[in-house]
């Protein structure tokens, strides 16, 4: 026998919503699409911040709280559509930090993994368990899941990098800790550029312990290296026509992403390309590192120069013309979707 709805079932139906309500249910019948749509649905949407807009802004911030009272003096890049969220994709965050000559921000450690893309000024470290990196512009740079760190400024100029966390992602499984150190610098117990030596030249110590656990134990992956094998692919064959040549930053104890939570690359970008639309499920920021041109997200275009900071959100189409030869920096929560099982990506639209 079949069942046929009553004649006044919108009215019945209502009134079993609000009845239900206060017992904290709700119909799934009335949402069932937006929460399972056809193709990826994001609040996220495309977006550029200009280096000549941020900069002034961070050097008033400058004048205004030193990095030591403010912790970190960071200028959150708040998505346009998810404003007052901290958020520059549904899963990842990004701001600029400013360090000052003769400042230092003190040390402390969080269960979020975080990563620097130094923009502008050198001279600057960071420490990370016991060692220091020398900052310089186009260094990526890694601060693993819980491990001390703390940044200083002994040089003599304003040092800015764009920092990339998986705070959504943390915030999402409710596994945020943060302990402050009981100092403001911590003791350094090993020299510059250890963790590169051990781990960065094709080789690896006998018995080799991850020292970061997931993450990659070199966490200073410096931009002269990542350039140079840029330059030289460059002299071998024909670009991607989607990504020109992209390399990912890698742990080289497993092979795969540099970061548990955030997949790393770089690119090269000959001068004179317009690369095919690509899209993929892992919404991405990109740091423009040298070049100029515009970049088509979506259906909106965006005039970029190099510092510039550009985001495109999961499933939009990314496409880049490039008026001079580019050079690209770019994060995204890809190693997590991957790790799940999640990623996806559509070549050519
Ligand atoms: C943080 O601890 C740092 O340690 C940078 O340098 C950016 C953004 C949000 C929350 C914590 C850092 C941050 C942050």
């Amino acid at each position: 026998m079949a069942s046929v709805p009553q004649a006044d079932s919108g009215a019945a139906r209502q009134d079993l919503y609000h009845r239900i309500e206060k017992h904290n249910f709700s119909p799934l019948w009335e949402v069932y699409h937006d929460l399972i749509p056809d193709e990826p649905k994001t609040p996220c949407k495309p977006a550029i911040w200009k280096w000549a807009d941020a900069r002034p802004y961070l050097m008033e911030a400058g004048k205004l709280i030193t990095a030591k009272e403010a912790l970190r003096r960071v200028l959150v890049l708040q998505n346009p559509g998810m404003r007052g969220e901290s958020c520059v994709t549904q899963s990842l965050f990004a701001g600029f930090q400013l360090i000052l000559p003769g400042e230092i921000a003190p040390s402390h450690r969080h269960t979020q993994s975080a990563l620097r893309f130094v923009v502008e000024g050198s001279g600057a470290y960071t420490a990370v368990d016991g060692e220091r990196t020398t900052m310089r512009p186009g260094d990526f740079i890694i601060t693993p899941s819980w491990t001390w760190h703390d940044h200083g400024n002994p040089g003599s100029e304003p040092v800015v990098w764009l920092d990339g966390l998986d705070l959504p992602i943390v915030r999402t499984f409710a596994t945020q800790f943060h302990e402050p150190y009981t100092e403001d610098v911590q003791p350094i117990s090993r020299g510059e550029g250890a963790s590169l030596a051990r781990y960065g030249n094709n080789l690896k110590p006998l018995g080799a312990v991850a020292p970061f656990g997931k993450t990659s134990p070199i966490f200073c992956y410096p931009y002269d290296r990542s350039r140079e094998t840029l330059a030289r692919l460059a002299k071998e064959g024909d670009p991607d026509p989607c990504d020109g040549w992209k390399m990912e930053f890698i742990n080289p104890l497993t092979g795969g992403p540099a970061m548990p939570t955030i997949s790393t690359f770089i690119q090269l970008l000959p001068k004179g390309i317009r690369s095919r639309p690509y899209r993929s499920t892992d919404g991405t920021v990109y740091s423009v590192a040298e070049g100029k041109g515009k970049v088509k997200i979506g259906n909106e275009e965006f005039a970029f120069e190099p510092k510039d900071t550009f985001v495109v959100p999961s499933w939009h189409a990314v496409s880049v013309e490039a008026a001079a030869e580019c050079v690209l920096f770019s994060y995204s929560d890809r190693s997590a979707q991957q790790a799940l099982g999640l990623w996806r990506e559509k070549r050519g639209g």
